[in-house]
């Protein structure tokens, strides 16, 4: 550090420099985040010194979380979800298990998540000593329910189901492993840490309005939490999740006493909380509504289709049918193809298994840089 301080002017122009070898999100079509709403940017600057780890210091803040968990309950089919804000899936997803673990209290516990599930669920493996048993895929990308039953023992705990799957916007058959985890007494925990913010607002398929097919939280009796991040697809300042639970039984198997703090327990993973994140996304819900929210997801599903249907055009076929705007497209040499794209400035990624290029329709992104992307596509895979 330097001895003597700095004006701020000069602080400024270097940070300014620094920013701009940052990616501008217009190029970036690997990431699950975007721009934050204005309005959540305005909320996070107002409430920048808010510590929700000690509520009771900041009363208006934690009245704010409240009213944040309030809503992304009644959206997920609860008028009483448990949770609070976290930053983001990997905490919820740590959390929602970490709950699950104590409720059980069984010496070598075990969960059975998905093959597609999100990197976060090894972290829970590492950090909870929990054995995470991976289950097989179906030919659509969604967890194979048998193979969830076959890996069922004395020794599970519970069971995930991904709504969005991060690498190709699957959503798992939540209602049958609602099901499933009723009938052998195990808990469900739901990653919608992306889908939690497109699920709701997708346009409906048919006139009957949203598909059984894409039930996927509270409504179903088997769902014990979920996880939704504001810092996703919810416009949010990053960072901001969600984590809720059906009932306060599993949020209490979380509490630490906290005597010298303004409140005598905290169930948190972190101590020292952003309330600034709790407005942002209490502002920006405010802000758009459920009808602003599927605005901009019916867009993003709008390029999405878009995009599909031009790189058809190419001979190249999605892996499934987009269900998000998340799309893994069937390239041959998919890695190269990555490196090539990344020479022109486009910044994409890849899927594990089966390898295949991915492609997330953030609402940074727009019709015309898509047609732009896909010209590229299309001649990287030309020209080899
Ligand atoms: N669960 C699911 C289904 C996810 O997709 C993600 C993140 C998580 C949990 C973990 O969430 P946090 O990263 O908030 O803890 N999915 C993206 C991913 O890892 C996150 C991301 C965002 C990656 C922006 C890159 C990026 O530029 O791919």
């Amino acid at each position: 550090m330097n001895r003597d301080g700095m004006d701020e002017k000069s602080i400024e122009s270097i940070l300014t420099d620094l920013k701009s070898k940052d990616t501008p999100y217009e190029r970036v079509l690997s990431s699950m985040c975007t721009y934050p709403h204005p309005v959540a940017v305005m909320a996070h600057a107002q409430f920048i010194e808010a510590n929700l780890g000690d509520p009771g210091l900041f009363a208006g803040t934690a009245e704010i979380e409240r009213e944040v968990v309030r809503m992304l309950g009644t959206m997920y089919g609860t008028s009483d979800a448990h949770g609070h804000i976290t930053t983001g899936g990997t905490e919820s997803n740590i959390q929602a298990i970490h709950a699950i673990r104590n409720a059980r209290n069984l010496r070598e516990p075990n969960i059975i998540v998905p093959e597609s599930a999100h990197f976060s669920f090894d972290k829970v493996a590492d950090v909870l000593k929990v054995t995470v048993q991976k289950a097989e895929l179906d030919s659509d990308l969604k967890v194979d329910l048998s193979s969830v039953e076959d890996l069922i023992n004395d020794n599970t705990i519970g069971i995930v189901g991904i709504a969005g799957t991060t690498e190709f916007g699957q959503i798992d058959p939540i209602r049958a492993l609602s099901d499933l985890a009723l009938s052998e007494n195990v808990f469900l925990h739901v990653d919608a840490a992306f889908g939690g913010f497109v699920i709701p607002f997708l346009p409906d398929r048919n006139k009957h309005g949203r598909g059984r097919e894409y039930e996927f939280d509270f409504t179903l009796p088997g769902v014990t939490s979920l996880a939704s991040d504001p810092h996703k697809m919810g416009f949010s300042t990053i960072p901001t999740g969600g984590l809720l639970f059906r009932n306060s039984s599993y949020l209490n198997r979380l509490s630490v006493d906290t005597p010298y703090l303004t409140v005598a327990s905290q169930q948190t993973l972190t101590g020292t909380r952003s309330g600034a994140s709790a407005a942002a996304a209490y502002a920006v819900f405010k802000h758009l509504g459920r009808d602003g929210y599927a605005q901009i997801v019916h867009r993003c599903m709008d390029v999405t289709h878009e995009l599909v249907a031009r790189v058809r055009k190419f001979g190249i076929e999605p892996l499934i049918d987009p269900v998000m705007n998340v799309v893994a497209l069937d390239v041959p040499d998919c890695k190269q193809v990555r490196s090539e794209l990344a020479k022109r400035g486009w910044i994409v990624s890849i899927t594990r298994k089966p390898c295949a290029l991915r492609i997330v329709i953030m609402p940074h992104l727009t019709s015309e840089n898509m047609r732009l992307f896909t010209d590229d596509l299309c001649d990287v895979m030309r020209t080899g």
